[in-house]
């Protein structure tokens, strides 16, 4: 069985309770109080920071991209990444640069000046993927999609984000929301 030291508001936990509804893994959930952490948290992950996926037996796992992709070796069915290895590289470069989309859209959670521009650039270039590609994991739904996602309903519950600028990447959202796992997020966001 696994743990996950999990906190509702946070996306990059939300990666990985979504992928672990894609796969259906059955998993127990320990809410973290990011406000007031425990100490016993930094013994599970150094930076104090959830998620922290943990296994039965010990082994204990931090950061949300490298836990998802662990997810995908020891549960390669529903497969989340593409079977072509240059498709598969591209769904981690975009997984990898997700930094280029969370930098400006938590400069706008901050309230600062020029972040929205800044945002609404960042959310143009993943449209221009999604233009190509009906995912942006690629030909078919799966980790880099799951990526991302959170912050953007995240973004349209919490300050507005407007999606309907973009079609590619408005169709992509309606195609996810039709996901299990999805839809059990939007349940979460909408509880926040
Ligand atoms: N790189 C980490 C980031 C995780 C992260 O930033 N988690 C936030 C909550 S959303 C956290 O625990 N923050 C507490 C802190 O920064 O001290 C990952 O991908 O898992």
């Amino acid at each position: 069985m696994f743990t996950l030291y999990d906190a509702d508001r946070c996306p990059y936990a939300a990666r990985v309770r979504i992928t672990l509804a894609e796969k259906g893994i059955p998993f127990e959930t320990v809410a973290i109080d990011l406000d007031d952490r425990p100490a016993w948290l930094y013994e599970k992950n150094p930076a104090g920071k959830v998620p922290v996926l943990e296994e039965d037996g010990g082994f204990v796992l931090p950061e949300s991209a490298v836990i998802m992709e662990y997810l995908e070796e020891r549960f390669p069915e529903p497969a989340l990444l593409p079977a072509d290895p240059a498709e598969r590289a591209l769904a981690r470069l975009l997984i990898e640069r997700h930094d280029g989309f969370s930098r400006p859209y938590y400069a706008v959670r901050r309230g600062e000046e020029g972040a929205r521009a800044r945002l609404t650039g960042a959310l143009a270039a993943l449209d221009a993927v999604l233009e190509a590609q009906p995912f942006l994991t690629g030909r078919e739904y799966g980790l880099a999609d799951i990526a991302y996602v959170p912050w953007i309903l995240r973004g349209q519950a919490s300050f507005g984000l407007d999606i309907e600028p973009f079609p590619a990447l408005a169709a992509w959202l309606e195609q996810l929301h039709q996901r299990l796992g999805i839809a059990a997020e939007s349940a979460v966001v909408a509880a926040l």
